[in-house]
């Protein structure tokens, strides 16, 4: 089981995740990609984006042709939605107030997800200002939470914690300008106990680091190895 996974390695291993927006991956692109996430240091795959018009079944299978590496959906509504992926991050978007985004999308695809035996992993899902206009913001019609406002943050997590969800997810928005600031990470990682997931704006080693250190168990990069896949097998020559 993924989420057991996840566990089992805090205090021994930071996890490293790749995502993969199936509109954006090319098969040379994605030949790419996963020769050198299957080289061992990759320790799932998400897959999804906030608008995705290729089918997610077809994509995963082309993935699992080529990769052992574990797949995870990181679904931006409820068609996303694959039988053939390992596990779904069930996003909730607690830091917006769309009610689609909370529990609408959840509740049209709740009797797919029993049926498909698929893990299903709560996680609550944070947009936090990242200095530019995201898709996911536009998307899903929310606010983002503004970077200073750490104090909102924390409480929204916390309040994710005491729902019963497993994960909180800190997302800057792909692309994003500025990741998720590192103050705001620690913060939280004091607060809670459950594993943090930050992901978007990510671009550079250090930048990765600095958010493992402030107490992320999970990091998440898209755009810096679309741009550039040899990013990936630098970052990795250096752990
Ligand atoms: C995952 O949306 C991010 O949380 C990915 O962001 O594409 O900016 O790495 P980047």
């Amino acid at each position: 089981m993924i989420y057991n996974k996840i566990i089992e390695s805090r205090g021994k291993k930071k996890l490293f995740a790749l995502l993969l927006d199936p509109d954006k991956c090319n098969p040379d692109h994605l030949h790419k990609v996963l020769h050198i996430a299957c080289q061992g240091k990759v320790s799932m795959l998400l897959v999804g984006g906030s608008l995705v018009n290729t089918d997610i079944n077809t994509f995963i299978s082309k993935v699992k042709a080529e990769s052992q590496v574990p797949i995870v959906l990181f679904p931006g509504n409820a068609i996303q939605f694959a039988n053939g992926a390992d596990a779904i991050l069930l996003l909730s978007l607690i830091s917006g107030r769309n009610p689609d985004f909370l529990i609408g999308n959840h509740v049209i695809v709740s009797g797919a997800i029993k049926r498909s035996g698929v893990e299903v992993i709560p996680t609550g899902y944070l947009l936090i200002d990242g200095g530019v206009h995201t898709s996911v913001q536009y998307m899903s019609n929310t606010m983002p939470i503004p970077s200073s406002k750490i104090d909102i943050a924390v409480a929204t997590a916390l309040a994710g914690e005491q729902l019963g969800l497993k994960m909180i997810y800190l997302e800057a928005g792909s692309g994003a300008k500025f990741p998720v600031p590192i103050e705001m990470i620690s913060a939280i990682r004091k607060e809670i106990n459950i594993p943090i997931i930050v992901g978007g704006g990510l671009k550079s080693p250090e930048q990765i680091n600095s958010a493992w250190d402030a107490g992320a168990d999970m990091v998440v990069v898209g755009n810096a190895i679309e741009n550039n896949v040899e990013f990936l097998s630098s970052f990795f020559q250096t752990k």
